[in-house]
């Protein structure tokens, strides 16, 4: 066995990935990136001891952040840029020690050895990281709540980082995660203590989405009912995908007046929403569609590409020296946009210039598809809402947000929507949207049958239109609206917004197209008891029990 990676849905066999990543990760990058979160859970018992003696290590924080982001699924793949934060990780985390000995006077005693190791060469590194990978934790049912655990904080921190390139910020968030970090390297903490855990993880996932909806509705508008162009036009083009509005601004700032158009891929789409965005003549719409199918999309683009976040999937040598990675993303021999220094904004004149010489897109779709479906837009259409589940209109609201993948199974969710009964609505977000949001379902009352939100982190704006359905009919408890949840994941984003959602007690949600290797069949009781998880079997038997 090479590495074990069991953390996004495509783990091989639905059980981990031992030889290559079904992403294209391989075992040396494997065991960085696992050797860098063990990095981080040493920094991490050290900042949890400088808070409780009143130092705040705001440098830490964000390291952890970044770091975490960078190890979701198809974010980097670049060995140095692991091999560097490893060695910044430790460095850190030798300050931080000073600083609480400086404060405290005392050493700290007894401490994880993830607080204790120290390496320097990339042999060393290898040899450690084979020792504190996912495995190490010898009971299985500990190892699925430590790794629930830390892929849940990897969800959050990417929405942490999102919010803090906005300027918003929550020192409580870096708390938890570094809390949580810390707790699975503690051999005391029992079942029932890491599952309390968990749950708290999803209270603060709930607090991380708010914040990055502040960070973004403040400064980029509510988003609006759009009618967002999938057609191609004559200019060159760049193409942009992943989650980072703040990249996509100074994109479009810088690409003003330089006969260049731009374009969104994937997770960017719901950029179009944005009223901020809109006043750009030169920002088309959207090409394309989620991220899994980035190889022949790229390809026919013929402009560059700049991927700001998840999911990049390696570069095919056809279009690689268009790619452009920036911000945690990265890959070997991809040329990367470096961070904004001093204030000033990224400098993206390598990838204008790039565009300038290329081909403008090949169309390889036309029309317009519809969005800007968050809480703002669903507060206004409420009424109307409410007047159609009273009138019969809407019998019932699918929550089928996440994310989509290469798996065959997911044309379930295609033939799902298709299936859906005609009085009932799709409440959408995240790329799992692309499986229906091209499908002609029609209107009810004027408003259409699939709602996209926004982006993945937007699935909180799905739970503020359940709560404001709740509170326009009276109810009780979220669980008595007729909303069903058949929720399509993928990386670890998905993760930190099922426990959110668990959080908020809502039951019943089911899970596809597999359930995570990472839940032990034990874990895995506990969330079909506590909270009827279930999986999803086939479309017609799977509607039946929907809208039984
Ligand atoms: Fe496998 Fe997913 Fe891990 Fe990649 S991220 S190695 S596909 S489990
Ligand atoms: Fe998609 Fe990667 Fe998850 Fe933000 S872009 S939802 S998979």
């Amino acid at each position: 066995m090479s590495m074990f990676c069991y953390q996004c849905q495509e783990a091989a066999k639905g059980t981990g990935c031992t030889i290559r990543g079904t992403c294209g990760k391989t075992g040396d990058t494997a065991k960085l990136q696992d050797l860098l979160i063990y990095t981080l859970k040493g920094i991490s018992i050290y900042c949890v001891k400088a808070r409780a003696a009143g130092i705040e290590d705001h440098r830490a924080n964000q390291f952890i952040v970044e770091s975490l982001f960078s190890t979701i699924t198809n974010a980097n793949f670049d060995d140095r840029v692991f091999t560097e934060k490893i060695k910044e990780g430790l460095e850190l985390r030798e300050e931080i020690k000073e600083k609480l000995l400086k404060n405290t006077g005392a050493a700290e005693q007894n401490l994880h050895d993830a607080a204790l190791w120290n390496a320097q060469t990339l042999e060393d590194f290898y040899q450690k990281a084979e020792k504190v990978g996912v495995l190490s934790t010898g009971n299985e049912d500990i190892r699925s709540l430590r790794e629930l655990l830390i892929y849940g904080v990897k969800g959050m921190a990417a929405y942490v980082e999102h919010a803090h390139v906005l300027g918003y910020g929550d020192d409580r968030l870096h708390a938890f995660i570094q809390k949580a970090l810390a707790a699975t390297t503690d051999d005391a903490k029992s079942v029932a203590q890491l599952v309390a855990m968990v749950m708290e993880c999803g209270k603060y996932g709930v607090d991380a989405m708010a914040l990055l909806d502040k960070a973004n509705t403040t400064t980029y508008g509510n988003p609006e009912v759009t009618q967002v162009n999938i057609g191609v036009r004559q200019n060159p083009g760049i193409l942009v995908s992943g989650h980072d509005l703040k990249d996509f601004e100074e994109l479009l700032i810088q690409t003003e007046g330089a006969g260049v158009d731009v374009y969104t891929h994937g997770e960017m789409l719901p950029a179009n929403y944005y009223p901020a965005f809109k006043k750009y003549k030169h920002f088309v719409g959207n090409y394309g569609n989620a991220w899994w199918q980035q190889g022949k999309e790229f390809e026919a683009f013929n402009g560059p590409v700049l991927i700001t976040t998840n999911c990049l999937v390696p570069p095919k040598g056809t279009y690689k020296d268009r790619v452009y990675t920036t911000g945690v993303v990265g890959f070997e021999g991809v040329n990367h946009i470096a961070n904004r220094t001093d204030g000033k904004p990224k400098d993206f004149s390598a990838v204008i210039e790039h565009a300038k010489a290329c081909t403008p897109p090949t169309e390889i779709e036309r029309g317009a598809i519809t969005g800007g479906f968050a809480h703002n837009t669903m507060l206004g259409l409420a009424d109307r809402i409410v007047d159609a589940v009273k009138k019969g209109a809407v019998k019932r609201f699918f929550v089928m947000a996440g994310c989509d993948g290469r798996s065959k199974d997911r044309d379930y969710y295609t033939e799902f929507a298709r299936k859906l009964p005609e009085n009932t609505v799709i409440l959408t977000a995240g790329c799992a949207k692309y499986r229906y949001n091209k499908l002609d379902l029609g209107y009810i009352n004027g408003i259409p049958r699939v709602l996209d939100a926004g982006q993945c982190n937007d699935s909180y704006s799905l739970v503020l239109t359940a709560l404001k359905l709740k509170e326009a009919f009276g109810m009780e408890d979220i669980n008595e609206l007729p909303v069903s949840y058949n929720i399509a994941w993928y990386e670890q984003k998905a993760v930190i917004v099922l426990l959110a959602l668990l959080y908020l007690g809502v039951k019943n949600i089911h899970l596809g197209p597999t359930l995570p290797a990472f839940l032990s069949p034990n874990v895995a009781k506990v969330l079909v008891d506590s909270f009827g998880i279930g999986g999803i079997s086939d479309v017609e038997q799977d509607m039946e029990m929907f809208m039984g």
